[in-house]
């Protein structure tokens, strides 16, 4: 499969980690400047200039979703505002979003690295991309946009939402790539079984470009069934850049990280000392050749690890598992550390469940906390109803999930399409207690 930029991507490791020593010691004097960075370096004691290896890094303190918060909204540029030509914001759900500039230059680094990304996925001049991602303020829409158009193929710049038409939309136009979250993959999969379209057969799409939200490998098993297409996993955040951190290649073993532009850690959370490559932990990134908002060891709470071997398709970059979830949206129900992931995973090795689901958790008064899960049943256990057969399939659902998690699940199955539906992001998790 071709690759983008050789010279970067298949760069001698050696020769890279030159390059990232030069990049890192830069981007620590483009900051020196900003308030924040000028009064936690000095109590760190470290300034670029003691920068001398990698491992030097580690001396240099995280900045934190707080400290971005704490500096809302511009006051991490480092640039007058007049340098600055695009403004897109993280899809906070509670108090102010995240805000994250770009100069000209860090718009021609992301359509570079998400030239690289769709590239890596098989995309070429000749592909037809029925970009789903929403486009506005999250990056989603606007980074796909940019690398698509800088490879050549022809964008459908659809966005998210009407599901109807964008079922006709991709048939019409002969769509050959699927850009969207992967839970929203699975909404157009369904909507067009309702239009009676056979997906496999009057579609094009052979590709599907999907991230944004944790999957599971379960979930990319029963996205390309239903839609017949190779399913790649992409990566990114609003504050480092967007998509386009980490892509998979065609061998789908992790998701290697544009290494010349950010340079990944990984971390114990409780600790914060770096941990070594294949150790699950924390990914921490640092933006190397960004402009306006630089950010240094930013602590994504991501969790996933890094593999340093080789991969085959000839790429030299370390690559980082698929995201296991985030330190930060781990459940503790009843004492008990639950991972939303790992429902998801048990969920989808039972017959009989669709993959449509969420987590309530709740504490009714003077109550321990309860969990309970609601997920849709296979629709043909509703045509007829079979009281029986659903009897059963619940108690084995409660019963795989208790057993998985170590804590007593509640299970309601639902009817088919009773579960809420997402055009980007899916809301897994409804966390009564917070109320
Ligand atoms: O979600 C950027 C993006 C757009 C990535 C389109 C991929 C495709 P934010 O809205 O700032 O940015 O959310 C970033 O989403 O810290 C992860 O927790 C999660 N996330 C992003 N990609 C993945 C993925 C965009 N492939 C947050 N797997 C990140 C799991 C992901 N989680």
């Amino acid at each position: 499969m071709p690759i983008w930029n050789p010279e970067y991507e298949m760069m001698p490791r050696d020769q890279l980690e030159k390059l990232q020593v030069q990049r890192l010691r830069e981007v620590m004097t483009r900051v020196a400047d900003v308030p924040f960075y000028k009064k936690k370096f000095a109590d760190a004691n470290i300034s670029a200039d003691k920068i001398k290896s990698l491992d030097d890094v580690r001396r240099i303190p995280f900045t934190e979703k707080n400290d971005l918060r704490d500096n809302y909204p511009f006051g991490m540029f480092t640039v007058p505002l007049e340098q600055v030509i695009r403004i897109h914001a993280s899809s906070g759900t509670t108090g102010k979003p995240t805000v994250a500039g770009y100069t000209r230059a860090d718009l021609e680094v992301w359509t570079e690295v998400m030239a690289r990304t769709v590239t890596s996925a098989g995309v070429t001049s000749r592909d037809i991309v029925h970009n789903a991602y929403g486009y506005g303020l999250f990056t989603g829409g606007l980074g796909f946009h940019l690398g698509a158009e800088k490879v050549g193929a022809m964008v459908i710049p659809i966005s998210g939402g009407l599901t109807k038409r964008q079922v006709m939309l991709m048939e019409d136009l002969g769509a050959t790539v699927l850009c969207c979250t992967p839970s929203y993959a699975l909404v157009i999969a369904e909507e067009a079984a309702e239009m009676g379209v056979d997906f496999k057969k009057q579609m094009k799409v052979r590709i599907g470009v999907f991230g944004a939200e944790p999957w599971s490998e379960k979930m990319r098993q029963e996205i390309q069934s239903k839609l017949g297409l190779e399913a790649f996993d992409i990566y990114g955040l609003t504050e480092i850049i967007g998509p386009g951190v980490s892509v998979e290649c065609e061998y789908h073993k992790g998701l290697h990280i544009q290494e010349d532009h950010f340079l990944a850690e990984i971390i114990n959370p409780d600790t914060g000392e770096q941990i070594p490559p294949g150790e699950e932990g924390e990914l921490v990134l640092t933006t190397l050749t960004k402009e306006a908002m630089p950010v240094i060891r930013y602590r994504t709470r991501d969790r996933t690890r890094l593999y340093i071997d080789r991969c085959p398709c000839g790429r030299t970059t370390v690559r980082m598992d698929k995201v296991l979830g985030r330190t930060d949206d781990m459940l503790i129900i009843r004492g008990v550390n639950v991972f939303p992931q790992l429902i998801e995973r048990t969920l989808l090795s039972l017959e009989d469940i669709e993959p449509h689901y969420q987590i309530v958790i709740d504490r009714p008064k003077d109550q321990l906390d309860t969990i309970e899960v609601w997920v849709e049943a296979s629709p043909r256990l509703f045509q007829p109803i079979d009281p029986d057969k659903l009897n059963e399939l619940q108690k084995r659902v409660a019963r795989e999930l208790t057993q998985t998690l170590g804590i007593s699940v509640g299970v309601k199955l639902m009817g088919p399409k009773s579960i809420q539906r997402f055009e980007g992001k899916a809301k897994r998790v409804i966390d009564k207690r917070e109320l």
